[in-house]
């Protein structure tokens, strides 16, 4: 059998009921993203001659692993090819230039403290080097932006983030800060050094990943947002250029110009990094997504 098979007048029909397409009520676009989707099921069913069996394991991996979509997502490629995606449609309508985007992650924490000056990040302790971080916030002119400020998150030296430790360890916004910037753009903060992130063994990315020959691992990174008015919001990290798995990161949030190599001395390591935001061309161009995030 082929996927041809999805194409003959019951199936196509079925597809119509399915998704709602010849009901009276409803979202027109989402009647058509569905019909869309379960298509997609049913061709790769049909393709992989998938049986019942295996069909509603596949079922039960989702059920079992719904606490994890956040962690599936990125391990999948699939936050990665939005931030592709966006690239591109940037690009087609002459949009580019500035400090690349790359995946916010599941782990942001909304209501950190927001600080100013040279910000510390870390309220626990732990046993490891201090980061020192610094640079400019400017717009693609090189002009300091005015009114930024530079959300801030990362793990502790375990690979955990505080809120979603599962070992309790953690307050509440450990390693998590907003920082108000000054008129002169400059941001400055120190931490307790990250290690890399590993999903939680066991778990329903673990196990997909060990079933297709990948690991779950991730370099040792930070994650921010640098939002200010007049500027688009922007999503990024910068993974150490001298981590293991700095070109083999689990998540595809990597990306080049985002792996600075710190500079390690003694007990401290030093990224000078700068950010370079994009101008909005609206109120709404400012924005951050509406994803749906942890508050504590
Ligand atoms: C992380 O810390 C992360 O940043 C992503 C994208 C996925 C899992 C853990
Ligand atoms: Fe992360």
């Amino acid at each position: 059998m082929t996927p041809d098979f999805v194409k003959t007048a019951p199936i196509q029909t079925l597809l119509d009921r399915a998704s709602g397409m010849n009901a009276e009520g409803g979202d027109d676009r989402l009647k058509a993203i569905v019909r869309d989707l379960i298509e997609a099921v049913m061709v790769a069913i049909v393709k992989h001659d998938i049986s019942e069996s295996e069909f509603w394991q596949a079922v039960t991996f989702l059920q079992q692993g719904a606490g994890e979509f956040g962690l599936i997502v990125p391990g999948a490629g699939i936050e990665h090819f939005l931030d592709l995606y966006m690239d591109a449609k940037d690009s087609e309508v002459g949009l580019s230039g500035g400090t690349p985007r790359t995946i916010e992650g599941p782990l942001y924490v909304e209501g950190a403290p927001l600080v100013e000056g040279e910000a510390n990040l870390s309220d626990d302790a732990d046993d490891t080097d201090t980061l020192h971080m610094s640079g400019f916030v400017t717009g693609p002119d090189g002009e300091p932006v005015q009114n930024a400020v530079v959300h801030v998150w990362h793990a502790n030296s375990q690979g955990w983030y505080s809120h979603f430790d599962p070992t309790r360890e953690q307050t509440p916004f450990n390693n998590r800060r907003r920082i108000r910037l000054g008129a002169d753009g400059r941001y400055a903060f120190h931490s307790k050094m990250p290690n890399g992130y590993s999903v939680p063994p066991g778990g329903a990315t673990d196990r997909l990943m060990k079933a297709i020959g990948r690991h779950g691992n991730r370099p040792a990174h930070v994650h921010f947002f640098v939002e200010a008015p007049g500027y688009r919001t922007l999503t990024t990290q910068i993974n150490f250029g001298d981590d293991p798995f700095a070109a083999d990161d689990f998540a595809f949030g990597t990306r080049e110009g985002l792996l600075p190599v710190p500079d390690r001395r003694d007990k401290s390591a030093f990224i000078a990094f700068d950010f370079q935001l994009q101008r909005a061309a609206s109120k709404e161009d400012e924005n951050f997504s509406t994803r749906a995030r942890a508050k504590a």
